[in-house]
């Protein structure tokens, strides 16, 4: 496909097809759109980011990742249609319009490329990446689980075998290690959401325990206003707090890597639905969520523009 314009975003689609449409869309979308390669999966697949930004030099940013774990389809499809709304809205939301004037917001939509070509290929449920160690028979290391902060604490694996198994080290994993390099080369990101799926939850930080974070008050409150503003398109209900007491406890996480880096804006969606389809969510309900997502994510930025730190 040399264009956009055929891409449907109602629709669940490859690896190939993605990249073949982040190419377009940088293409088309120049002015404010780029494609940076922060590294190479397990496997060296390429893992681009989306920059938008109007210019400036390392204004603040806003970090996406969706797809991380690689089973999660809605949420790669709930990038690329955020990716897309971001475009089109741009000079006409004025909110949108103040928050990229003044910030840049990075999306990488396949965190996990070689899991979710597995996806396609042999194994639906796929989560892991697909790393493999010598004299080690189980294959991939949970991304959500490979971060430094809590590396190896409650709710991570030591066993190789298990969904949730931590990996060697912290950021052992190319996919995590490419993120964690990014970010802290920039130096100026100001708030990370990472996307999964389901459970219809907002959640920030910690996973690894009960402990609230400093900011605590302040982030019920966002993700209450984030909430409401999704609950308002289709009367979807979502459930936040801290993610520990909210879902579970879990340790090695993106969010928690994030706010000890000092990202304080550090938010976990987990998108539709409650389990009726779970991971395997009907295409059909692809466009609604991400509509409703998206003005989460909108509250989310707005407030981190008005709070600046
Ligand atoms: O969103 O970071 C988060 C919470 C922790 C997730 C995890 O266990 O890594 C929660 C699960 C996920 O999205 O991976 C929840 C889903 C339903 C699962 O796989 O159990
Ligand atoms: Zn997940």
């Amino acid at each position: 496909e040399r264009s956009t314009n055929s891409f449907s975003y109602s629709s669940y689609h490859t690896l190939e097809e993605i990249y073949s449409w982040i190419d377009n869309f940088v293409m088309e979308h120049s002015d404010i759109v780029s494609k940076i390669q922060i590294g190479n999966s397990f496997e060296n697949q390429a893992t681009p980011v989306l920059k938008f930004s109007t210019g400036g030099s390392r204004h603040p940013a806003i970090w996406i990742d969706t797809g991380i774990h690689s089973r999660e389809w809605i949420t790669h499809a709930t990038g690329i249609w955020t990716a897309n709304k971001i475009v089109s809205d741009y000079g006409k939301d004025r909110v949108l319009t103040d928050i990229l004037n003044a910030m840049d917001i990075f999306i990488e939509l396949v965190t996990n490329p070689d899991g979710f070509a597995f996806t396609h290929s042999m194994n639906r449920l796929w989560r892991k990446n697909k790393s493999i160690r010598p004299g080690i028979f189980c294959i991939g290391v949970d991304l959500n689980r490979n971060w430094k902060s809590g590396f190896g604490g409650n709710g991570s694996n030591s066993n190789p075998c298990s969904e949730t198994y931590h990996g060697p080290s912290p950021q052992s994993e190319p996919e995590v290690a490419a993120i964690v390099n990014f970010i802290t080369a920039h130096g100026n990101f100001k708030a990370l959401i990472s996307i999964h799926s389901y459970s219809q939850m907002l959640m920030y930080p910690y996973g690894r325990s009960l402990e609230p974070v400093s900011n605590q008050r302040e982030l019920y409150d966002l993700a209450k206003d984030a909430v409401e503003a999704l609950y308002k398109v289709h009367g979807i209900e979502y459930i936040f707090g801290s993610l520990s007491t909210t879902l579970y406890v879990a340790s090695g996480i993106t969010v928690d890597w994030a706010y000890d880096s000092g990202i304080k804006y550090a938010f976990s969606f987990e998108l539709r639905d409650t389990g009726q389809y779970g991971f395997l969510l009907p295409a059909t309900q692809i466009i609604p969520t991400a509509q409703e997502t998206w003005m989460a994510l909108r509250t989310i930025m707005e407030h981190t523009l008005n709070h600046p730190y």
